[in-house]
C-alpha cells in the first residue's frame, strides 16, 4: 500500500471513529471509590480547612436579595483553593437563580457545600436556558451536606411540565431539575432537604461513587414529574436512608444505570420505585446490578416496576433484585410492563428490551389493585429468569391476582397472589 493510500485508510479511519463516538453513549469507568469504608457520617473540618461564608461574598439571607454572584464567588473561590476549603450558606433564605458548579477543584480533600439555611430558586423559568437549576459538573471529591433546604418554588411551573416518560418525541424538554450532578465522582449529598423543585428533586447523571444519604424530598402528590432520585448512565450510587414525598417517581432508574444500590427508605406518595422507561432513545446502555431492599412504601400507585417502550429500540436490564418490601395501599405492587404507553395495535410491536435475572422477593403488603403481580413481558424477547419469592399481597378479604405474558417465573415460597396458570 501506497504511503497516500494508507494516510486516506488512517483518515477514514479516524471519521469512521470519530463518527461512531460522537453519538455513542459510554458508560464512565468506576476507578477508585475515596469513600470506601470510610465513615461518611461525620462532619468533621478538614486539615487547615477555610470556611467561606457566603454572606462575606455579599448574599443576603432576606428572601429576596439576588444572590447568585455571590454563590458564584463563593464557590470560584472555594474549588480553586489550593488548601482544604468549603462553602457555608448559613441561616436564612438566599435566592439563586440557575448556575452551575463547576469543576475540576483543586482543594487536596473533597470540597464542601455546607447548606444550614434555605437556597430559593428564582421563578422566571426562561433564566433556565442550561436546563436545570443548580448544576454540579466535572468535580472529583464533593459532599453536599448541611441539613438545610433548597425549594425549588416549582409550583407556577407545574402547570406547563411535559412529561417525556409518556411523550414519544426524543426532543420532549423537562422543567429544570433543583439538584443536577453532572460528571461528578466521588460525591456525598447527605443530611439535605429538598421542596417543591420545578422538575425531579436529585438528577445523577454521567456519575461515579455517589452516596445520596439521609435525604428528605418533598413535593405534593399532584405536582407533574417530581421524580424523586433520577439516576442514568452511573456506577456504584449508594442510596439509603431517604425519605420521599412526591408526585412522580420516588427512584426512577433509566440507561447505564449500573451498581446502584438502595436501601431503607420510605416512600410515598409517589409513583413507587421505577426501572426505565427504556428502550426509548437508540443506543441506550444496559441497566444492570440494582438492589432494592428494606423499603417501606405507603399509597403509591405503584411498588416496584420495570417498564420499556414497545417498538422502539434495543435495551438490556439485568441482574436487579427487589427484597424486603413491605406497602401499603400500594396500587400495581409488582409489575414489568414491555408495553408502556402503548397504542391499541401493540400486540405487533414488541419492546426489543431484554429483561433477565431479576428477582422480587419478601414482598407483603395491602393493595387496592385486583392484579397484584402483573408480568407483561416482550413477545419478541421474553423475560428470562424471573423469580418471585415469598409475596404476600392482599386485596383486604378479597383475593388478589397474577397475570404473565411471553414470561414463565420461578416460583419459591408463599405465593399471594396465587401464581399464573
Ligand atoms: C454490583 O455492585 C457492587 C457495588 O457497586 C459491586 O461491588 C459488585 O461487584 C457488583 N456486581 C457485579 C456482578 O457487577
Ligand atoms: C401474610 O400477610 C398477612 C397480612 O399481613 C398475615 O396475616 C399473614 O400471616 C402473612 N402470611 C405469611 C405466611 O406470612
Ligand atoms: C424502611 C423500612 O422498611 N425499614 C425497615 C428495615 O428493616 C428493619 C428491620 O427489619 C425494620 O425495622 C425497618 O422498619
Amino acid at each position: 500500500m501506497s504511503i497516500t493510500k494508507r494516510v486516506g485508510v488512517l483518515v477514514m479511519y479516524f471519521a469512521l471513529v470519530y463518527h461512531v463516538d460522537a453519538k455513542k453513549k459510554v458508560m464512565p469507568v468506576a476507578g477508585v471509590d475515596i469513600y470506601k469504608d470510610k465513615n461518611v457520617a461525620a462532619d468533621k473540618l478538614s486539615p487547615g480547612e477555610k470556611i467561606n461564608n457566603v454572606l462575606s461574598f455579599g448574599a443576603k439571607g432576606d428572601g429576596e436579595y439576588d444572590c447568585t454572584q455571590a454563590f458564584m464567588d463563593a464557590w470560584r473561590e472555594t474549588c480553586h483553593s489550593k488548601g482544604n476549603a468549603r462553602v457555608l450558606v448559613p441561616e436564612g433564605r438566599f435566592v439563586v437563580s440557575t448556575m452551575f458548579f463547576a469543576g475540576p477543584c483543586t482543594t487536596p480533600d473533597p470540597v464542601t457545600i455546607q447548606v444550614v439555611g434555605t437556597v430559593v430558586a428564582t421563578t422566571d423559568i426562561s433564566e433556565y436556558v442550561n436546563g436545570e437549576w443548580l448544576m454540579f459538573e466535572s468535580i472529583d471529591g464533593i459532599r453536599l451536606i448541611g441539613g438545610g433546604t433548597f425549594d425549588g418554588v416549582g409550583k407556577e411551573s407545574w402547570k406547563t411540565s411535559a412529561n417525556c416518560k409518556v411523550d414519544p418525541s426524543d426532543t420532549c424538554v423537562r422543567n429544570p431539575s433543583s439538584l443536577y450532578f453532572r460528571k461528578v465522582r466521588n460525591g456525598i449529598i447527605q443530611n439535605i432537604k429538598s421542596i417543591d423543585p420545578k422538575g425531579f428533586h436529585v438528577f445523577v447523571t454521567n456519575c461515579v461513587n455517589i452516596r445520596l444519604r439521609l435525604l428528605k424530598l418533598v413535593a405534593p402528590s399532584e405536582s407533574p414529574n417530581t421524580d424523586g432520585i433520577h439516576i442514568s448512565q452511573s456506577v456504584n450510587v449508594k442510596v439509603s436512608k431517604n425519605n420521599i414525598e412526591t408526585g412522580d417517581d420516588c427512584i426512577s432508574m433509566i440507561q447505564g444505570a449500573n451498581d446502584v444500590h438502595i436501601n431503607k427508605m420510605n416512600c410515598g406518595p409517589g409513583h413507587g420505585i421505577s426501572i426505565g422507561s427504556l428502550g426509548k432513545y437508540p443506543d441506550e446502555l444496559e441497566v444492570k446490578n440494582i438492589s432494592v431492599t428494606n423499603i417501606s412504601m405507603v399509597g403509591t400507585t405503584n411498588g416496584v416496576r420495570i417498564k420499556t417502550w414497545p417498538n422502539k429500540h434495543p435495551g438490556s436490564a439485568s441482574f436487579i433484585t427487589f427484597t424486603d418490601i413491605n406497602m401499603q395501599n400500594v396500587q400495581n405492587p409488582i409489575i414489568i410492563d414491555q408495553e408502556y404507553e402503548c397504542s391499541k395495535n401493540c400486540q405487533n410491536q414488541p419492546s426489543l428490551v431484554q429483561l433477565k435475572d431479576i428477582s422480587f422477593s419478601n414482598i407483603r403488603g395491602t393493595t387496592p389493585t385486583p392484579i397484584a403481580v402483573d408480568l407483561r413481558c416482550s413477545m419478541k424477547f421474553p423475560c428470562e429468569k424471573v423469580k418471585l419469592e415469598n409475596i404476600n399481597l392482599s386485596l383486604g378479604p378479597k383475593p388478589t391476582g397474577s397475570r404473565c405474558q411471553n414470561i414463565k417465573p420461578i416460583y419459591m415460597g408463599l405465593q399471594k397472589p396465587p401464581t399464573c396458570p
